[in-house]
This record gives C-alpha cells, sequence and structure tokens, in this order.
C-alpha cells in the first residue's frame, strides 16, 4: 500500500476494520500482520502496480488511474470505494470548448500519457502529448501547454489557476490488484481477504434501526423495511406494540423515517453497523 499520501489513511483503515493487526510505526517500509498471513510494504504509488506484476508484492491497493497508466500485467480484483477521482482535460476558463474537437492539434500537459493517448485515439483526435511529473496545472499559465490532463477532485486547483474542467476522460477510485500468477495457497488468503473486505464495505453504507409500533401498523412499517432478509418483530410488553429491527441503506434512510413516523412508528432508534456478512 501507499506509504504516505491520498490512497494510505483509507487503505490502512479498511485493514484495520478487516481486523487485520500489525504495528505501522512511522518511517517502517515493511510490517508483518500478527493475525493473519500478511506483510505489508509501504511503497509509493506509482511503484505498486510493477511491484505486483513482478510478484514482489502479491496485492496491491492503489488508484485505478495508476494502475491503468502503468500498463503492467496485473488484474483488478476489486474497487475499494475510496479516493475517488477524475481524469479530466482542462483549458483556460475564458476558452470556448465544444467537444473533443477542439482539442484537435493542441498540446497538453499531463502525468498520464497513457490513459491521455488513448482517449484521443478513441476520439479521432491529433493532439501533442507533453509529458510532466507535477504541477501541471501551472503548464498552460507559463505556455507549456494549451490544456492539460490532470486528475481533478473538488475542481478547486483548476479554478485556482484559471482553468475550467472541459471534459472527463476517466473515473478513478482505489482498487484492490492482484498479480495474475498467484498459486492456490495465496489464492485462498484473497479470498478470504476479501470475504472480510466485502463484510466491512456492505456494512459501510447501513444502519441498524430498531423502533416501537402498534400491530395495527406492522404491515405498513415491515413494508418500508426490507431488512437483510426480513425484519425481525418482537412483541413488547405493552400489548398491542412491537419493537421491530431492521437493515436500512444510509441513502434512503431520511426518506423512510419520514415514511416510518407517519406510519406510528415511535421510539426510532439508529446504530452503525461494523460488519454485515450475506
Ligand atoms: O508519493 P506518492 O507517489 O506515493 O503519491 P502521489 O503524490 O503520487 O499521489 P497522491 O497521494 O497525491 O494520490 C494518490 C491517489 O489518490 C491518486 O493516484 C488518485 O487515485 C487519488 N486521488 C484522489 C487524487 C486526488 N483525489 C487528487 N485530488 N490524486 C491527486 N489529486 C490531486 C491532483 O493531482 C491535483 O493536483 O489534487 C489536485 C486536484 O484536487 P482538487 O480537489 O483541487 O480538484
Ligand atoms: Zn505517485
Amino acid at each position: 500500500m501507499q506509504k504516505s499520501g491520498r490512497l494510505s489513511e483509507d487503505s490502512l483503515k479498511l485493514i484495520k476494520e478487516c481486523g487485520i493487526l500489525f504495528s505501522n510505526g512511522a518511517g517502517k517500509l515493511k510490517s508483518q500482520a500478527t493475525n493473519f498471513p500478511l506483510e505489508i510494504l509501504f511503497l509509493r504509488d506509482d511503484d505498486i502496480p510493477g511491484y505486483v506484476a513482478d510478484g514482489v508484492a502479491d496485492i496491491g491497493i492503489v488508484g485505478e488511474n495508476v494502475a491503468v497508466e502503468k500498463q503492467k500485467k496485473v488484474e483488478i480484483v476489486e474497487k475499494l470505494g475510496f479516493s475517488k477521482c477524475r481524469l479530466s482535460i482542462g483549458i483556460d476558463k475564458a476558452f470556448n470548448y465544444h467537444g473533443t474537437e477542439t482539442l484537435q492539434g493542441m498540446e497538453i500537459a499531463t502525468s498520464y500519457p497513457n490513459i491521455l493517448s488513448a482517449f484521443l485515439k478513441e476520439n479521432n483526435i491529433q493532439a501533442g502529448i507533453h509529458e510532466i511529473s507535477g504541477s501541471v496545472e501551472i503548464a498552460p499559465s507559463i505556455g507549456l501547454a494549451d490544456a492539460v490532463c490532470d486528475i481533478v477532485s473538488s475542481g478547486s486547483t483548476l479554478i485556482s489557476n484559471g482553468l475550467k474542467e472541459a471534459e472527463v476522460i476517466f473515473r478513478s477510485e482505489a482498487i484492490l490488484i492482484s498479480n495474475p500468477g498467484l498459486g492456490a495457497d495465496k489464492k485462498k488468503i484473497l479470498k478470504d481477504l476479501l470475504f472480510r473486505i466485502s463484510a466491512v464495505r456492505n456494512a459501510k453504507n447501513t444502519k441498524y434501526i430498531l423502533l416501537n409500533a402498534p400491530n395495527k401498523s406492522l404491515d405498513k412499517i415491515t413494508a418500508l423495511l426490507p431488512g437483510v432478509k426480513s425484519p425481525t418483530i418482537m412483541p413488547l410488553a405493552e400489548e398491542g406494540w412491537s419493537s421491530i429491527h431492521s437493515v436500512v441503506n444510509e441513502n434512503d434512510f431520511w426518506e423512510i423515517i419520514e415514511k416510518l413516523k407517519e406510519a406510528g412508528a415511535e421510539g426510532i432508534l439508529v446504530l452503525p453497523i461494523e460488519k454485515i456478512i450475506r
């Protein structure tokens, strides 16, 4: 995984949420997990696809942008849902951009020559690619290029350099990659790790919900709460009332709460969930 940078914190968090314990003292380059057959190497993100392709590491966590750009022989095993960003074309904010053909004959500065060149080819655009390794956004203002192709997240870097996002050419997030030639033993360890990752990720956008409702409202309320299989209904000590337990998706949460209240639900409790094994 990345030693220090935008992927590091979430990569470490994911491994820890999978219940894997290891020490990651500052400056350490590798660390052995104490309760799972895993040794972690801390590297620059650019080196991760190459190390995995060469078998120095068996699996790696890296941005999809880097994995695709490096063109190394690795397999994409799983999207991990963090470090989301896009690779976009940025041009002077005053420039009249009217589709990809606007880029014809331009000079574009980028650290992603392979992804950019594939995009230009796909769109039949002849443009120059000026490869630079950092501070790409400054290239137009110093006369180095007409446009840039760089990673965008909030968009504020483009704006502060007088540029606008003209075209998204690639969407990226952190992914788990693997060496294509893993033996049976390592495949089994990877399967165990993926099982844990999916349990953590399934739980991410869900909440556990408990509420009380009069029995006459049960049909209406259970229809709103699908649960993992179906909601749990238990009688309350008070005659004619039940307690309902279920799981809801965070995105639907506020809408469901409103409907539950309308249907007669009371005393609604919402709790975080750590893992879901489906
Ligand atoms: O030192 P090392 O080589 O390991 O790290 P690095 O500096 O090359 O990479 P790092 O840590 O910056 O990014 C690692 C990965 O995070 C990238 O490969 C992407 O997959 C992902 N990621 C997510 C981003 C961003 N968001 C991001 N905003 N990578 C870079 N940026 C930069 C971008 O280059 C630009 O300068 O942030 C700026 C744009 O951000 P906004 O918010 O102003 O649009
Ligand atoms: Zn890097």
